[in-house]
């Protein structure tokens, strides 16, 4: 068979809406733009477990600390299923680490910011956990059957997150006059980097087209955006905070809400690398590595022992 046609049964199959599997063929390019896109989402859980993690040991309450632990563990699991999935596509995990810990692979921009209060971890389970919702339960339909099956798992789990966090900020919001004022400062800080998470708008993006046609994408960077806002708004009411945006009103005649400009060149200096914590991140990433050395030897050394004994009773 030719490329050609090769290509034609490709595309054929994920016009039917039929899952492209490791084994199928695929044309080099989706399986470039899988590796990527997969990996950057893992290197997202792993990364993203940084901010929170930082809240663990000061927890308001036990109850708290409860949550607060399972949640990070949790996106270590995501980290784990999503690594899992993109070396199906044929890729070393070691490579995709080394990309990470060299700086050269990306992770979302929205883990590049630090978080001061305890309300910080409301805002990030509320409005970070909400638009990795908006933006992943779509992909729980993505072409490729891996990463569509482990987005399932991801999804149900975010959505505890999300509700977690909202519940931090309800309780601050009905709470002393203080509590409320930290949980609008932390709405204030994370509004627009969670609105910046979707990607560049869709006149400036690359890969949306593509990925659309091959349907590892379903809806464009703006309509996730549009979508999450018009879902936030009212909950921000119910909160009683008020959204950092003078622009924000709601449109009667297209049903949606219109918001002000997103501040680009700030998107653009933490995607490279001049954000408030590129360095504080990638260097605990690199430390953590370094120190969780001789845990990866161990795990080699008893993994190559079960096999030596399986010869044996074999
Ligand atoms: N940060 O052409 P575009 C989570 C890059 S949630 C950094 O639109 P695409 C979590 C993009 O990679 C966060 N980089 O690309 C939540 C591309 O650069 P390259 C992770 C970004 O791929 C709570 C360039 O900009 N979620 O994990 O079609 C707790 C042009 O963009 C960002 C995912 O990764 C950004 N925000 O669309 C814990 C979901 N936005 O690669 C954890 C899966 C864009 O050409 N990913 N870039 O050098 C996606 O859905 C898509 O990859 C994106 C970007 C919507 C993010």
């Amino acid at each position: 068979m030719t490329t050609e046609s090769l290509t034609r049964r490709f595309q054929d199959k994920i016009d039917q809406e039929l899952k492209i599997e490791p084994k199928d063929w695929m044309p080099d390019a989706y399986r470039k733009t899988l590796i990527r896109q997969i990996s950057q989402h893992a290197h997202s859980e792993v990364v993203g477990m940084l901010p929170e993690g930082n809240w663990i040991t000061r927890a308001p309450s036990l109850r708290r600390k409860v949550a607060l632990l399972a949640k990070v563990q949790d996106e270590a699991g995501h980290g784990l299923y999503l690594y899992s999935a993109c070396e199906t596509l044929g890729i070393r995990r070691e490579t995709l680490i080394e990309e990470l810990l060299s700086g050269k692979a990306k992770y979302s921009s929205i883990f590049n910011y630090p978080t001061l209060t305890w309300a910080d971890i409301g805002a990030i389970g509320w409005l970070v956990d909400g638009a990795a919702i908006m933006n992943q339960v779509p992909l729980c339909r993505c072409s490729y059957g891996p990463y569509a099956r482990a987005m399932v798992r991801v999804c149900k789990e975010e959505s505890f997150h999300q509700r977690q966090g909202f519940e931090i900020l309800l309780t601050l919001c009905q709470g002393a006059a203080d509590q409320k004022a930290m949980a609008q400062d932390a709405l204030d800080r994370w509004w627009w980097p969670s609105l910046m998470m979707f990607g560049p708008s869709d006149k400036d993006s690359i890969h949306t087209a593509q990925s659309m046609r091959w349907k590892i994408k379903r809806f464009t960077n703006d309509e996730l955006r549009q979508k999450f806002i018009d879902m936030t708004v009212p909950q921000a009411e119910v909160l009683g905070l008020t959204i950092p945006d003078p622009e924000l009103q709601w449109d009667e005649a297209s049903g949606h809400y219109h918001s002000g400009p997103i501040d680009w060149e700030e998107f653009g200096q933490v995607l490279r690398g001049n954000g408030p914590c590129n360095a504080e991140r990638l260097e605990a990433r690199q430390r953590a590595h370094q120190e969780g050395t001789w845990v990866r030897e161990a795990a080699q050394a008893y993994a190559a022992k079960q096999i030596e004994e399986s010869k044996k009773v074999g």
